[in-house]
């Protein structure tokens, strides 16, 4: 069960984040609304919400699951991979403190990289995504301080989308959903695999808080399958934050 989620607003440079997406700029006054109807639908999930102000010196900023990891035990402060996006970590450590001793709060260091869209948590262990933001040394660093606490962590590789959790996300209660590259991964073979239905790729970045499932507006195929499952879900439309590459996990930290 997470009790804590971090959010922190979007600012008005988001239109400018790092894309690939070719779906136009951000509507930033609809991108605050989406933010908010987000913010809500996790209040209804039971945590208790900070929201950081929006820093208008990083266009990405609002993409917070980045520049953190944190588990039951521990707080994993990272080293983006994206040039851009390496400062983000300073705004986030004073707040990582208000929730963990200092000495429970661990660092990625160069040559390492790492990006929290790159880890999905199964339980006390983690999959990392060796993807173009997170490289085998932020991988070796994480799985040195999982164990360090007792947990594992394992690498995945990834090659055709930017972050691990852009095409899986574990739902808990051993269900995966799951789509493009990792569906022939034999790592995966012990879930329940809930295969993301063609066309609804971006769909495959929904989050678990707390028995509630929250998926993106306009995947219909993934909505219908998790309810099938007999999750309460909640949809919320992420439209705008699509247009700069970020789905729904990328908009918070849960811990
Ligand atoms: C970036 O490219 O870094 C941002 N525009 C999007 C980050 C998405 N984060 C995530 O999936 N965890």
């Amino acid at each position: 069960m997470f009790k804590n989620v971090i959010v922190k607003k979007p600012c008005r440079a988001v239109i400018n984040g790092i894309s690939t997406a070719n779906l136009g700029l951000p509507d930033y006054e609809l991108a605050l609304k989406q933010h908010a109807c987000y913010v809500e639908a996790l209040k209804k999930c039971g945590v208790a919400v900070t929201e950081l102000p929006a820093d208008e010196a990083f266009p990405d900023s609002c993409f917070v699951e980045d520049v953190a990891v944190l588990t039951r035990e521990f707080a994993v402060i990272t080293n983006p991979g994206a040039p851009t996006r390496k400062k983000e970590v300073e705004a986030i450590i004073p707040v990582i403190e208000k929730f963990y001793p200092a000495d429970r709060i661990e660092y990625i260091k160069a040559p390492g990289t790492l990006e929290g869209g790159d880890i999905m948590m199964v339980g006390d262990h983690f999959y990392i995504g060796a993807s173009a933001r997170t490289n085998e040394e932020g991988g070796r660093q994480l799985i040195s301080y999982l164990e360090k606490y007792g947990m594992s962590g394992e690498m995945v590789p990834l090659k055709e989308i930017l972050h691990l959790k852009t095409g899986l996300s574990y739902i808990e209660n051993n269900n995966l959903l799951i789509s493009g590259e990792f569906l022939t991964n034999p790592v995966f073979d012990s879930f329940h695999k809930i295969v993301i239905p063609a066309g609804e790729e971006y769909g495959a970045n929904c989050i678990w808080v707390n028995g509630t499932v929250i998926v993106p507006a306009g995947f219909p195929g993934v909505q219908k399958a998790i309810e099938g499952l007999g999750y309460p879900v909640l949809v919320v439309d992420t439209s705008e934050f699509r247009k700069v590459d970020g789905g729904l996990s990328c908009l918070s930290l849960r811990f």
